[in-house]
């Protein structure tokens, strides 16, 4: 798949670019990631990419024509490679991108991602151009580069041949619905804490059936708003009561509750 990024601080990706997970694929030519900036596409002298306010105000605005022509200028370079790609701009007033958003950008064979600056970009540049808004959490970043590469990061992993095992990209959490269940590696034990007694029974049904029963008790107690919008087997719900009868029982208790 192919990311055309629109932004005027294209050295910020090198963070994805030049080590981990995401250059690599880049390197294998499972993904390609090509950066455009706005600044390009001026014609004055000072190569203005923003303007004042109308109506006042403080901070700057991103200017239509630069931005307008460098997303043409994207989506012609990939459609000459034969990718079609939609116009993806990132803000808070997006739509919140989940992992389900992230497996649908992940299918698709091209995006062009504009990252703004400043106060954002002349709404009719939103009107005209972009097909999508995301937001990639309620919270006000600098710029739209973060974002744009927690999505690319997001949706590259997921491509065939990316991660090394193949059932990795499965097996993370929130592919399930579900937040992931406890890691645990060397040493056996630190202090007086021991590795679940199951995870070292070879048991591999047994293995299996703990993690679910974890990664469901873990989502009642940190997120039941993701359990309500997924639903749950009667088999999940077993493993879910005896999980939660466990965690009641084992609970610390304060004084005037504590029966002996
Ligand atoms: N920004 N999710 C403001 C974000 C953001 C987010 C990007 C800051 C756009 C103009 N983007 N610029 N949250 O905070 O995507």
């Amino acid at each position: 798949m192919r990311f055309d990024v629109i932004t005027l601080f294209p050295a910020q990706f090198a963070a994805l670019t030049e080590e981990g997970v995401v250059a690599r694929a880049l390197q294998r030519q499972l993904a390609q990631i090509h950066l455009h900036t706005p600044r390009d596409y001026t014609t004055d002298v000072h190569r203005t990419v923003d303007d004042r306010p109308y109506g006042g105000g403080p901070g700057m605005v991103m200017r239509y024509t630069p931005l307008r022509l460098a997303i043409e200028a994207a989506q012609a370079e990939a459609a000459a490679e034969g990718v079609q790609s939609r116009v993806a701009y990132l803000s808070p007033q997006g739509e919140r991108l989940d992992q389900r958003q992230i497996e649908r950008i992940s299918a698709a064979p091209g995006w062009v991602l504009v990252a703004g600056r400043y106060e954002g970009v002349d709404e009719r540049l939103i009107e005209d151009c972009v097909d999508e808004e995301w937001s990639i959490g309620d919270y006000v970043l600098s710029g739209g580069e973060l974002a744009a590469m927690v999505v690319m990061d997001a949706a590259i992993r997921l491509l065939p041949g990316v991660l090394g095992h193949a059932d990795s990209a499965r097996q993370d959490s929130h592919s399930s619905g579900l937040l992931d269940c406890p890691h645990y590696t060397r040493p056996e034990t630190i202090g007086d804490r021991s590795v679940p007694e199951v995870l070292l029974s070879g048991d591999h049904q047994a293995i299996e059936r703990w993690r679910l029963q974890q990664a469901l008790g873990r989502t009642r107690q940190r997120r039941p708003d993701l359990l309500q919008g997924r639903g749950i087997s009667e088999v999940e719900q077993r493993l879910l009561d005896d999980y939660l009868l466990e965690a009641a029982r084992s609970r610390p208790r304060v004084g005037s509750e504590q029966s002996e």
